[in-house]
């Protein structure tokens, strides 16, 4: 179907002048309209959902409506009171013209039109210290935004996701495959990936052992805090708005935490391929946490800030072997434009994890003094 007849369904104002291809994403297909008024210009993103990977993407618009819902009020209750010190943002549904939040193809795809964020950029990868505390001030803002939010109303958007004993057991199965066993005949590379994944099954669970202990509790969670989905004001250079929503619901703030440092401090990004590039950048690990405590210190608890550590060990392992999964089943999950991508994308973040174990030590000083 025609993106132009599609997108003419939302109720937009103006006359639609471009739509074009929009950002990385490795899930969803994104797009940006422009529309052009006598006086003005609106622009929005339209996006289908993937539902390979999201089971009931309508599921994925009913949270988006109430997770828009719940912040949007606390946002304008806080700009009211004057409680902020600079205006936080978060994308709106733009409904169809019968009102509905999204709008169904003829392949059944679910597609829907937010508004995009002005004046405002993610970037793909840290820009300096500056920026990752923005960062980190922008994820702690979002965890103090949806704190409140009832989790009920929130429908699993991904069963098993961030559940690392779920994605080792979909590892275990998919090693199994005749597609896995000849792809690791074929590779010393990934025969090495296989053997790094096994020394460290005891410590992938650490998270999970900790919350069946009681010592850690779920709470709302974003889900994909990386680098990218966290806008950044063109004007002030202040974090703005975190975006992608689509995995929002109840989880281990851990993960988030995790998540974003394994990608803002990792200076070259997902895709490198001269390994010896991939680095922990302690600095930026710094800023960032400075950012995040300052936001959202005042409601993380002494075993929340025991785990720390470990969720940063954790999340670059976790997604490595995500990304190496996938690689082994042939690539039916994160998009790829080449065969051995996502092998190469679970190099970087095991690379990326073996550093952060080097530093271990001063990764913990610096946790303890926030
Ligand atoms: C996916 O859609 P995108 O690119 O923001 C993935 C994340 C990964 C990320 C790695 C729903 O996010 O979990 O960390 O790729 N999202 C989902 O680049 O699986
Ligand atoms: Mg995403």
């Amino acid at each position: 179907m025609e993106l132009s007849i599609l997108i003419n369904r939302f109720n937009i104002k103006g006359r639609l002048v471009a739509l074009q291809p929009f950002g990385n994403g490795n899930i969803n297909d994104t797009y940006l309209a422009i529309y052009r008024n006598t006086f003005t210009e609106t622009q929005v993103i339209l996006q289908k959902v993937n539902k390979k990977v999201f089971p009931r993407p309508t599921d994925i618009m009913d949270n988006m409506h109430e997770i828009t819902r719940h912040c949007h009020e606390k946002l304008e209750a806080d700009a009211i009171a004057g409680r902020d010190d600079r205006v936080w943002q978060m994308p709106r549904i733009i409904k169809t013209k019968e009102g509905a939040d999204f709008t169904i193809d003829d392949n059944g795809d679910v597609w829907r039109v937010i508004t995009r964020i002005m004046s405002a950029h993610a970037f793909d990868l840290a820009q300096g210290p500056e920026h990752a505390l923005e960062c980190g001030a922008a994820l702690g803002h979002f965890h103090y935004l949806i704190s409140d939010m009832d989790p009920a109303l929130i429908a699993d958007p991904l069963p098993g996701f961030h559940i690392t004993s779920g994605y080792l057991k979909a590892y275990d199965k998919t090693l199994r495959t005749k597609n896995a066993k000849s792809l690791i005949g074929a590779s010393m590379e990934a025969k090495r990936l296989v053997k790094y994944i096994e020394e460290r099954r005891d410590l992938a669970l650490c998270l999970e052992k900790a919350e069946k202990r009681g010592e850690l509790k779920k709470r709302m969670f974003h889900g994909d805090p990386k680098v990218n989905n966290i806008m950044i004001d063109d004007v002030t250079g202040k974090g703005t708005a975190m975006i992608d929503l689509d995995t929002v619901s109840p989880g281990l703030i851990h993960m988030d935490f995790g998540d974003a440092l394994r990608s803002i401090c990792n200076p070259v990004g997902e895709e490198e391929t001269n390994l010896a590039k991939v680095v922990f950048d302690e600095d930026l690990a710094m800023a960032f946490c400075k950012g995040y405590i300052k936001e959202a210190g005042a409601f993380l608890t002494d075993a929340d800030r025991e785990y720390l550590f470990d969720s940063i060990r954790l999340l670059p392992f976790e997604l490595g072997l995500r990304f190496f999964q996938d690689y082994l089943a042939g690539n039916v999950y994160f998009k790829t434009s080449r065969p051995e991508q996502n092998l190469n994308r679970a190099r970087v973040q095991f690379r990326l994890c073996e550093s952060i174990e080097a530093r271990e030590r001063s990764i913990r000083n610096v946790l303890k003094k926030l």
